[in-house]
């Protein structure tokens, strides 16, 4: 794997850094190619959280445009299915829970990657920038699937079609994001909530996450999926040990 991507492992955590922080780094072949190769180990690795951050002030500046200076010669829609298609729909279809770490500006795919993220993190010191318009092209990275799922239509509208950047604090504020915290505290906040996670059963975390990021649209399929997950659950040692735990503190404390 090239130094633009770096993937980092802590037992059953991984830290996928994109790493070109003199372009705030924007997603160049060397680093598309990173990512995809990443993919790729945590699709074998499978592990129970994976962190995604951008090295330096960004998290990422979406495309690099300096690589689309002969825009004519080159087929976009081709980039979106070898590239951002594989890229986003790879990191759904994980176990893992995945934490976006926003130390900065996230801008075009790099704030569609940051938002696919089941948990974001962002400093206060952020913004999310979506200039689609103003490039001449349609928002991508599914942000504008994404996006309405976590403001709302009305909002999500505004949003991509004014293109006005969203600090991180707004983004808080309206659910886009889960938390903006100080600058200097984002690392503590994002170690909170990755020791809070790793504490959980694995298994019941990636079926969370597959419930809560293709919810069933009919009500009784829905209730299909969560039955075949809790059924399988139930049997776990992790839910027997569990409760057998609980009764035995309520025993000592009675
Ligand atoms: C960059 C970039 C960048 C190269 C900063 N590329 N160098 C598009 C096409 C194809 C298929 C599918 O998908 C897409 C989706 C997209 O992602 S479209 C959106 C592409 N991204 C943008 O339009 C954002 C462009 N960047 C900016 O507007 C600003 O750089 C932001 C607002 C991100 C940050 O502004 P500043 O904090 O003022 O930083 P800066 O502009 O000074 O940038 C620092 C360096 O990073 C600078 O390089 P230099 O060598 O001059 O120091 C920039 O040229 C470079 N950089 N973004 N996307």
């Amino acid at each position: 794997m090239s130094d633009t991507v770096l993937l980092q492992w802590q037992d059953d955590v991984a830290t996928l850094t994109l790493n070109r922080p003199e372009k705030l780094n924007a997603f160049n072949a060397e680093l598309k190619a990173g990512l995809l190769a990443a993919l790729g180990d945590l699709k074998r690795e499978r592990p129970k959280v994976l962190v995604i951050t951008g090295a330096g002030r960004a998290f990422a500046a979406g495309q690099d445009l300096e690589d689309r200076r002969n825009a004519s010669n080159v087929d976009l829609g081709a980039s979106i299915a070898e590239f951002y298609a594989p890229l986003v729909t790879g990191l759904a279809s994980l176990p893992s829970v995945t934490v976006a770490r926003v130390p900065g500006v996230a801008a075009g795919a790099g704030a569609s990657l940051a938002l696919s993220c089941d948990i974001v993190i962002a400093s206060d010191e952020a913004k999310f920038v979506f200039p689609f318009g103003k490039i001449g092209l349609v928002p991508d990275g599914a942000i504008t699937r994404t996006l309405p799922r976590l403001v709302g239509t009305a909002r999500a509208k505004a949003i991509l079609l004014l293109g006005a950047p969203v600090s991180a604090t707004e983004a808080a504020s309206v659910g886009m994001i889960w938390q903006a915290v100080p600058a200097a505290d984002l690392d503590e906040c994002v170690a909170a909530c990755v020791d809070g996670l790793s504490s959980q059963s694995a298994a019941a975390l990636a079926a969370t996450v597959e419930m809560l990021r293709e919810p069933s649209p009919d009500l009784a399929e829905h209730f299909h999926r969560e039955a075949r997950h809790q059924a399988r659950l139930g049997k776990s040692e992790y839910y027997q040990d569990s409760v057998t735990s609980f009764l035995n503190r309520t025993r000592h404390s009675s």
